[in-house]
């Protein structure tokens, strides 16, 4: 139950004279797994945290999701409803000026629909991202918004999740199987999971998570706008102001009881849910 509370603004005034073409190669981290559960979503746009404004004109590209029909491969866990086949869910955050993504890799289902929230914490003059070849040009993500990017993941292999423009990336790996995804998380020996939390819409993003018992977990987490003093039953204390806007806040556990457990907003009212469940 440790939590780390990192503060990037050091970070940024140094990087930030690096420039947009620095690109530095992270090396690939512990991972994590689909989260699937279906969830209607809207962009909000609230106003971003801090950052030197730079123009763009960019086109917006609608991209709806493909209409294929899923497979159900994905295996039911236990806590795991029916619809948690249909789409895999997985929240991203970005962060240009560390040049890292975090989560930086994570393990979906091939042919099962994908549902990525991204943020970031940072304006800068690119604001797109693309995972080649399943979705490029999404619309313009900035601070403080929370960008929906649907595709199917119809190829089996490593795929590059990047900011368009720019040389850091995060890894998306696409399985045929969910005992190769199990393999997967299992060798990298840690989960690894982003939560957005959104007062706007009072809500999480995703809003369940679910991992495996007996393999540590970290969820990086981060506000849009507003101070959260966020819990997760068993697992975390929210005695305190601990998810910001403009910063990540970790939260490191290893799950040690199968269940479902609350991922409460103390001060808002809303929660997620934490599923704990044995490897399949
Ligand atoms: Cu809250």
């Amino acid at each position: 139950m440790r939590r780390l509370t990192i503060c990037w603004l050091p970070v940024l005034s140094a990087l930030a004279v690096l420039g947009c073409s620095e690109a530095t190669n992270v090396t690939p981290a512990p991972e994590q797994n689909p989260t699937p559960v279906i969830q209607i979503v809207v962009v909000t746009a609230t106003p971003g945290p801090t950052s030197p404004p730079v123009i763009q004109t960019v086109v917006v590209t609608a991209t709806p999701l493909p209409t294929r029909t899923p497979r159900p491969t994905l295996e039911a866990m236990a806590g795991m409803n029916q619809e948690m086949s249909e789409v895999q869910e997985i929240s991203i955050i970005e962060n240009y000026r560390a040049t890292q993504f975090w989560p930086r890799n994570f393990v979906v289902i091939k042919d099962i629909p994908v549902r990525m929230y991204l943020t970031r914490l940072h304006r800068e003059h690119v604001n797109r991202f693309t995972i080649s070849p399943f979705f490029s040009s999404s619309e313009v993500i900035l601070p403080g918004e929370v960008g929906v990017i649907e595709f199917v993941p119809d190829q089996i292999g490593e795929f590059k999740i990047s900011n368009v423009g720019h040389g850091f990336d995060a890894d998306l790996i696409v399985v045929e199987t969910q005992a190769e995804a199990n393999a997967y998380i299992a060798d990298r020996g840690v989960q690894m999971y982003a939560l957005i939390h959104d007062v706007d819409q009072f809500r999480l993003f995703p809003e369940t998570i679910v991992v495996y018992k007996d393999i540590p977990v970290t969820i990086h987490n981060i506000s849009l706008v507003a101070e959260h003093q966020v819990s997760i039953e068993r697992y975390e204390m929210g005695e305190e102001i601990n998810v910001l806007p403009g910063e990540l806040t970790r939260f490191e556990f290893t799950p040690d009881t199968t269940g479902a457990f609350t991922i409460l907003h103390e001060i808002h009212g809303f929660s997620g849910t934490l599923i704990v469940a044995d490897v399949p």
